[in-house]
């Protein structure tokens, strides 16, 4: 990763400050464009050694690219989508690919048959209208009706089966940080009050590996980083931990008890 990093860094720095905006743009969305290809391929190589893949960020926008190859070798699967934010706009701010376009782009996949979006709220017009538009294929469990049931009386472990429910046999995950609550990840880049709490997310996974839906990969991203607060970091290395052994566990035979999922 670190020298193609290095290389796109090398060629931004040829961008001077004082050139026009549309030049930095175009920019950015040819070397995301990069990116994302070099994802795929990188993730196939492993996909060919028998590997489960995880993407780490940073930025949600590097989704897409795991989905491409993973659509490759499972013709049909769900993705699970923890986020405040829908993340369903064609551009934003002029930029292709970002971290407000990943599941807009993941769904370009025929192999993606659901978008089963939970913990969002925040989303814009443009969003509403294409799930309006898609209602076949996206479903939102907006955190504000989810949290309504909840004081109302009804489970989360029930919400939990309703959810899941949507899923098809083969789930990618995608975790961004910022569907829980702002103070168990301070520092993320868009964060949003009235999220769901780490238990209630973990526990979602949980029932997922549960029902037996094996989970293809996932990606953990939106972490952010402070130098004095090391938060953020913690509540996703435990994330980190669990989401790792929960989707070994989902891709291993039921009667191996070598693999056993710990509890959070
Ligand atoms: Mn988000």
């Amino acid at each position: 990763m670190s020298r193609f990093v290095q290389e796109l860094n090398q060629r931004a720095l040829h961008i001077r400050s004082t050139e026009d905006q549309q030049r930095k743009i175009a920019f950015l969305n040819q070397a995301s464009l990069e990116l994302l290809r070099w994802i795929e391929q990188t993730a196939t190589h492993w996909l060919d050694q028998g590997k489960l893949i995880a993407l780490l960020g940073g930025e949600h926008s590097i989704t897409p690219g795991l989905i491409a190859a993973l659509q490759k070798r499972h013709p049909r699967f769900s993705i699970l989508h923890l986020d405040a934010h829908a993340d369903l706009r064609q551009s934003y701010e002029e930029l292709t690919y970002s971290h407000a376009t990943a599941m807009y782009h993941a769904l370009r996949y025929e192999a993606v048959d659901r978008l089963i979006s939970v913990g969002i709220r925040d989303l814009s017009n443009e969003e509403m209208q294409y799930i309006q538009r898609n209602a076949d294929r996206v479903q939102l469990f907006h955190s504000w009706d989810l949290h309504t049931q909840l004081f109302c009386g009804t489970s989360w472990d029930a919400l939990c089966d309703t959810i899941i429910d949507k899923l098809s046999d083969h789930v990618y995950i995608s975790f961004d940080i910022d569907v829980l609550n702002p103070g168990d990840c301070p520092h993320t880049g868009t964060p949003v009050p009235g999220g769901l709490s780490s238990m209630q997310a973990l526990y979602l996974i949980h029932k997922v590996y549960q029902s037996g839906r094996r989970i293809i990969g996932f990606d953990l991203v939106e972490v952010g980083y402070h130098p004095h607060n090391n938060l953020d970091a913690i509540v996703a290395a435990h994330l980190l931990y669990q989401l790792a052994n929960i989707a070994i566990a989902s891709n291993t035979p039921l009667d191996n008890h070598q693999v056993q999922v710990p509890q959070p």
